[in-house]
């Protein structure tokens, strides 16, 4: 079993409802454990457009190697209507690998640890929620400045 971290985020529909759907379909693939999820948190869109963001980060325990897990959250995110028409578009749902256990990769499919991880508030806040050893003291620093709203 690898212990991964995968991050959430819509900006189009009903992007709660998304979310909550999404966190349950991580839940049912096979082998795999959905062991914690984080709050949902609210942001205007970094370098994209549209509507406000939702995003959420949840851990997962999973047999599945780190390439099929990724083909599997795309096949979430194509039955969640996504579509791709240009570079950061808005977006029904995105599901990124951010970490899986400690491997390190670059691969034109998969980068691990997720390349922006560290640059992104509304990843770290979600992710340090859930497994605050995993994000220092500078990394939140650095990112403080940006507005990303912790919803009830
Ligand atoms: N995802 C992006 C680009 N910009 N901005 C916010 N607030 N939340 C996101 O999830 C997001 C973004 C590309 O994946
Ligand atoms: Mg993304
Ligand atoms: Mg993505």
């Amino acid at each position: 079993m690898t212990r991964a971290f995968i991050a959430l985020g819509a900006n189009l529909g009903d992007a709660r409802v998304t979310l909550g759907w999404a966190m349950d379909q991580i839940a049912g693939l096979p082998g795999t454990q959905l062991t914690r999820r984080s709050s949902l948190y609210r942001s205007a869109p970094v370098g994209s457009s549209g509507p406000d963001y939702i995003n959420a980060v949840v851990e997962v325990e999973t047999m599945l190697a780190a390439l099929p897990l990724l083909h599997a959250l795309q096949a979430i995110e194509q039955a969640a209507g996504r579509k791709r028409p240009y570079h950061n578009a808005p977006r029904t749902l995105d599901l990124d690998i951010l970490l899986y256990g400690d491997v390190r990769c670059e691969t034109a499919e998969l980068t691990l640890p997720h390349a922006r991880m560290y640059e992104r508030a509304f990843v770290l806040l979600p992710l340090a929620e859930i497994e605050p050893q995993l994000v220092l003291t500078g990394q939140l620093q650095a990112i403080q400045d940006q507005r990303v709203e912790r919803l009830a």
